[in-house]
């Protein structure tokens, strides 16, 4: 066999193997429809390929289970912490480290600590928890990324930074003293894993400080963040992961972190500051709702194997692999033809299920559908981002009716091997061929919260 490009492979070998269950249409048919057209109520015994996220679904390495075993369960001030607080410091440049029990735990904290009624909280893109967490501490969120962000044809190398006329505007109209905070998403999920580039997080910093408004990045997938900077912006291509990702976050004022995805780990996650003022407000909020604040709702070798996962997560092969294995997947379907964002972000490959079903209106859930229809065609498990993710306004009750209407193929990291990947993609593009023979859905269970979680559907 003649090569068309170098080959690449796994920077690492399988020790462990967790065997895949297959079923048949027809009892895909009838668990798809016991759990009401959201791939989120299917079990996962019924799922073949699961790519739903990649949250707390990475294969740890040997070096974390190792030390898994050396959990110092003390209740309080177990070594571990000193261990992370040690690596937050070194790798994220962040002076104080609370522990939570995933990134929403974190997110909770610095929503309560700093936002109040009235006030306005700008991001590059809304993410679902989030903005509930903003939400429910009385702010409004404000969408201040890129328009482009909004177009998934748009090829741009920085396509998740924030438009600095947008965040401007923002400001002369409310005023700086009600912008407690402005988040920062690096990569953004719901434009399509899309990165910030370093000059624009540098822009973004010293307008928010002008105005006295802090930057809070949500460094859940930074690493990620870091290496398109390296292969993309100009005088970071020498630079290692580690040092960009430190510089990255010396523009920021602190970060909200989901462990689960960046760090390898099931669960986990943490928010760090450097104003040691806010470092005592979220140390004494964690003991009423995580747990005392050097293990904030985890165990020892929960923090021990974050700790570890953060000097893994920089290592060129692994974030490389990584990278490459998700563009991988994007290529394929993008040879077939398939609509998807464009470029392919860094955790996942978004099919644009309004191109794809695009005799479905958004009212009837052509994104939700497309899940449901994908795991009927052959057990493989993705996520709708779209007009079920978005909600509804809390103001005026409205759903919220996003441009992007998407289904987010995740990559977990470290767990598929590039033979699955290809399935996924004769999947799809299998899918495809006959792709106007469905129909749309309508809701008839809707949580007030974060409905896409648990929200019910039938076939229309
Ligand atoms: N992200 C994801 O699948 C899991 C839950 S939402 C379907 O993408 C960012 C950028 C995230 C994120 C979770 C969180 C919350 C914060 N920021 O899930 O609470 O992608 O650890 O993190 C999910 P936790």
């Amino acid at each position: 066999m003649a090569f068309t490009r170098k080959p690449w492979a796994e920077p690492y070998k399988i020790k462990v193997v967790e065997p895949l269950k297959m079923t048949t249409r027809e009892y895909r048919l009838e668990k798809i429809k016991e759990a009401g057209y959201n791939t989120f109520l299917l079990r996962s015994e019924d799922v073949y390929i699961d790519i739903l996220t990649d949250s707390g679904t990475n294969a740890m390495s040997d070096y974390q289970w190792a030390g898994m075993m050396l959990g110092d369960e003390a209740y309080a001030g177990s070594k571990n912490f000193y261990y992370l607080e040690e690596n937050v410091q070194k790798y994220y440049s962040y002076k104080y480290v609370v522990p939570t029990h995933q990134g929403r735990g974190a997110e909770h904290l610095i929503s309560k600590a700093l936002i109040r009624p009235g006030h306005y909280v700008p991001g590059n893109m809304y993410f679902t928890t989030t903005r509930a967490h903003q939400e429910l501490a009385g702010g409004t969120f404000v969408d201040v990324i890129i328009d482009e962000a909004h177009d998934s044809q748009a090829e741009l190398p920085f396509k998740g930074n924030v438009d600095l006329n947008k965040f401007q505007a923002l400001i002369d109209k409310v005023g700086g003293e009600n912008i407690p905070y402005i988040t920062v998403g690096a990569t953004v999920n719901m434009a399509g894993g899309q990165p910030v580039s370093m000059a624009n997080i540098k822009a973004v910093s010293d307008l928010a400080h002008k105005h006295g408004i802090r930057v809070i990045l949500d460094a859940t997938r930074v690493t990620e963040n870091a290496y398109f900077i390296q292969q993309r912006e100009e005088g970071y291509k020498n630079k290692s992961i580690q040092e960009i990702l430190y510089e990255f976050c010396s523009y920021t004022d602190g970060a909200t972190v989901s462990g689960k995805k960046d760090v390898y780990t099931n669960i986990g996650g943490f928010v760090a500051v450097n104003d040691p003022e806010i470092f005592d407000q979220l140390r004494n909020m964690v003991v009423v709702y995580e747990g005392l604040h050097t293990y904030g709702g985890l165990a020892g070798r929960d923090m021990e194997a974050m700790s570890r996962g953060i000097e893994e997560m920089v290592q060129q092969d692994n974030i490389e692999f990584r990278i490459k294995q998700v563009e991988y997947l994007g290529n394929l379907l993008i040879e077939a033809g398939i609509p998807i964002v464009r470029p392919v972000g860094g955790h996942a490959v978004f099919l644009d299920a309004k191109r794809i079903y695009d005799h479905i209106p958004q009212e009837q859930y052509p994104a939700q559908a497309l899940a449901a229809d994908l795991y009927i065609h052959s057990g493989v498990r993705a996520m709708e981002r779209g007009i079920v993710s978005a909600g509804r306004n809390k103001e005026t009750g409205e759903e919220y009716k996003p441009k992007l209407e998407l289904v987010r193929l995740t990559i977990p990291r470290r767990v598929y091997t590039q033979s699955h990947l290809d399935v996924v993609a004769y999947s799809i593009i299998d899918l495809y061929q006959n792709r106007h023979e469905t129909t749309g859905l309508k809701m008839v269970y809707e949580p007030s919260v974060l409905r896409f979680f648990q929200a019910r559907f039938e076939r229309l």
